[in-house]
């Protein structure tokens, strides 16, 4: 599978702002910093397609991404950054969950954890949400590059007994500086979600 064609479609904050095409969607939430505007821009061939932010915590809105001119990449807000008010905390958590809840076009949800750290509290709620509403959960340990293959290990299991992961669900590793996953993590996108367009 290639991304030939990505371009930026609309960003909203509530539901009736998300485009009404009925296009499948592939949504994408992490941390913010956990290197998500670069996973986008590295599965999509392209350099800004994302900002890649230097302070964290600054995109506050749901951005849609026409992918190959058939269906959306969702990049959700991210979360868990320390410097927000409580207040800003409790408007994201409504966005996104507003969003998981609302959209039967939704075919998978792409959750992305640092692989150097323990998950967080967040990453725990957002795992559960994703499972709670019954969503299609793709796992993604991002700056992959960053460990040993010993470190790899033993971050599979942290990670693992973290989130308390279900046994079906596996997790992709991830770096977007050597581009290292980047077919699998595709093929796991695509699989079972463009079959009916074809
Ligand atoms: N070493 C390494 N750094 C990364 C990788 N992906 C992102 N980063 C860095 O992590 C920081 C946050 O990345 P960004 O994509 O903006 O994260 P976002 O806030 O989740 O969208 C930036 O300084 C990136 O250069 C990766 O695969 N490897
Ligand atoms: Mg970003």
């Amino acid at each position: 599978m290639e991304i030939k064609q990505a371009e930026f479609m609309t960003s909203a904050v509530i539901p009736s702002q998300y485009p009404t095409d009925n296009r499948v969607e592939i949504a994408f939430v992490g941390r913010s910093n956990v290197g998500k505007s670069s996973l986008i821009n590295t599965l999509t061939n392209r350099r800004k397609l994302v900002k890649v932010s230097g302070t964290p915590g600054k995109t506050r809105l749901i951005n849609f991404f026409l992918i190959n001119k058939e269906l959306y990449f969702v990049d959700l807000p991210g979360y868990g950054y320390a410097k927000v008010s409580k207040e800003e905390k409790k408007n994201w958590g409504k966005m996104i969950e507003q969003y998981l809840i609302n959209r039967p076009q939704l075919r998978k949800v792409v959750l992305l954890v640092d692989c150097r750290h323990k998950p967080t509290e967040d990453d725990k709620l957002m795992y559960e949400w994703i499972k709670h509403y019954n969503h299609e959960l793709v796992l993604v340990a991002t700056k992959s590059d960053k460990l040993t293959k010993n470190e790899l290990v033993k971050s599979n299991k942290i990670i693992r007994e973290t989130l308390n992961l279900d046994k079906e669900d596996k997790i992709f590793y991830f770096s977007s500086l050597k581009k290292t996953g980047k077919e699998e993590l595709l093929n796991k996108l695509f699989e079972d979600v463009i079959e009916a367009e074809l």
